[in-house]
C-alpha cells in the first residue's frame, strides 16, 4: 500500500461497526449541499431509524438559525442521522445534549483530547470551536415524526479554513484524526446513549452532560427571542435548560 484511502465509504465504517441500528445503512455522497436535506428527505420517505448520510465535503453546511457550517472536502466529519425518537417536540432539545455528550466521549476516546461541551450545541477544545450539533424535527403538534440529528466535526481542518474562534482535532493533537475511526465511535457511542434515554429517561444523559459541561460555572450570555439573559450558568434542569443566575440574582 502506498497510501491508506481515508474516504468515509460505508464498507469502511461498517467494519466491525458492532452498533445494532445506526450506520446499518449508509449513504456516502462526495460534496452535497448539505446532509441534513438528504437525511429530510429520507425521513419523509420512510426510511429506517439509524439510516446515515455521510458527505466528503459540502457547498451549503449549515447550523442553526440560517448560520453556515464551513465543510472543506475530505477534511472534516459531516453527517446525519435519521431518528425516531417517541418525544414531544419540545423536547427535541434532549436530543441535541445527548448527540453533544457522545461527540465529546468519541472525540475522548479516539484523541485523548479534553473535549468539553458549551451548552446547548458546541464541541469545544481549550475553548476553541471544533465541532456542532444541529437537530431538526419533523413534527406534529403532539408528536415528533422524525428527527435528523446534524454533526460537523473538524478532524483534519487547517485553521486558515475556519472561523477564527474555531480549531480542528489535527491543530490541537499535532497530527491527523482518522476520520473512519472516529466516526464509528461516534456511532457506536450515540447508540449506547441513545438506547439509555430510551431505557432509563434523561437524567443519566444529564449526569454525564455536566462532567463534561464547559458552560456551568462560566458568565454566559444567552440570546432568546426576545431578550438577552446574562449572569452565571449555575446548573441545566432535568429538561436540558439553563439555570442562570442573574448579576440581579434572580434565578431564570
Ligand atoms: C452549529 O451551528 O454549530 C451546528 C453545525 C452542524 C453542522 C453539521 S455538518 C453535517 C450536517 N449538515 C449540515 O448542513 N449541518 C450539519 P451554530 O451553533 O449555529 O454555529 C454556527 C457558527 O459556527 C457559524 O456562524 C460560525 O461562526 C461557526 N462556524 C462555521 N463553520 C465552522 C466550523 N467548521 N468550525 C467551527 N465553527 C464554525
Amino acid at each position: 500500500l502506498t497510501s491508506i484511502p481515508d474516504k468515509l465509504f460505508p464498507a469502511e465504517i461498517q467494519t466491525s461497526l458492532h452498533t445494532k441500528i445506526f450506520g446499518k445503512k449508509i449513504y456516502h455522497f462526495d460534496v452535497v449541499n448539505s446532509t441534513m436535506d438528504i437525511a429530510f428527505d429520507l425521513g419523509i420517505k420512510g426510511q429506517e431509524e439509524g439510516a446515515l448520510v455521510l458527505a466528503e465535503g459540502q457547498h451549503k453546511g449549515r447550523g442553526r438559525m440560517g448560520r453556515n457550517w464551513v465543510s472543506p472536502k475530505g477534511k472534516g466529519i459531516y453527517l446525519s442521522l435519521l431518528l425516531r425518537p417517541k418525544l414531544l417536540p419540545n423536547e427535541a432539545s434532549k436530543l441535541t445534549l445527548l448527540a453533544g455528550v457522545a461527540v465529546s466521549e468519541a472525540i475522548r476516546k479516539i484523541t485523548g483530547l479534553a473535549a468539553l461541551i458549551k451548552w446547548p450545541n458546541d464541541i469545544l477544545i481549550e475553548d476553541k470551536k471544533v465541532g456542532g450539533i444541529l437537530t431538526e424535527l419533523s413534527a406534529e403538534t403532539d408528536r415528533v415524526k422524525f428527527a435528523v440529528i446534524g454533526i460537523g466535526i473538524n478532524a483534519n481542518t487547517k485553521k486558515s479554513f475556519l472561523p477564527d474562534e474555531a480549531t480542528s482535532l489535527r491543530e490541537e493533537l499535532g497530527e491527523a484524526v482518522s476520520r473512519i475511526e472516529l466516526t464509528k465511535q461516534i456511532l457506536k457511542d450515540l447508540e449506547a446513549f441513545y438506547f439509555l434515554f430510551g431505557k432509563q429517561g434523561f437524567s443519566p444523559i444529564i449526569k454525564q452532560w455536566k462532567h463534561l459541561s464547559a458552560t456551568i460555572g462560566r458568565r454566559v450570555k444567552v440570546l432568546s427571542r426576545k431578550h438577552t439573559i446574562e449572569g452565571e450558568a449555575i446548573d441545566i434542569d432535568s429538561d436540558g435548560a439553563l439555570l442562570i443566575r442573574k448579576d440581579s440574582g434572580f434565578i431564570g
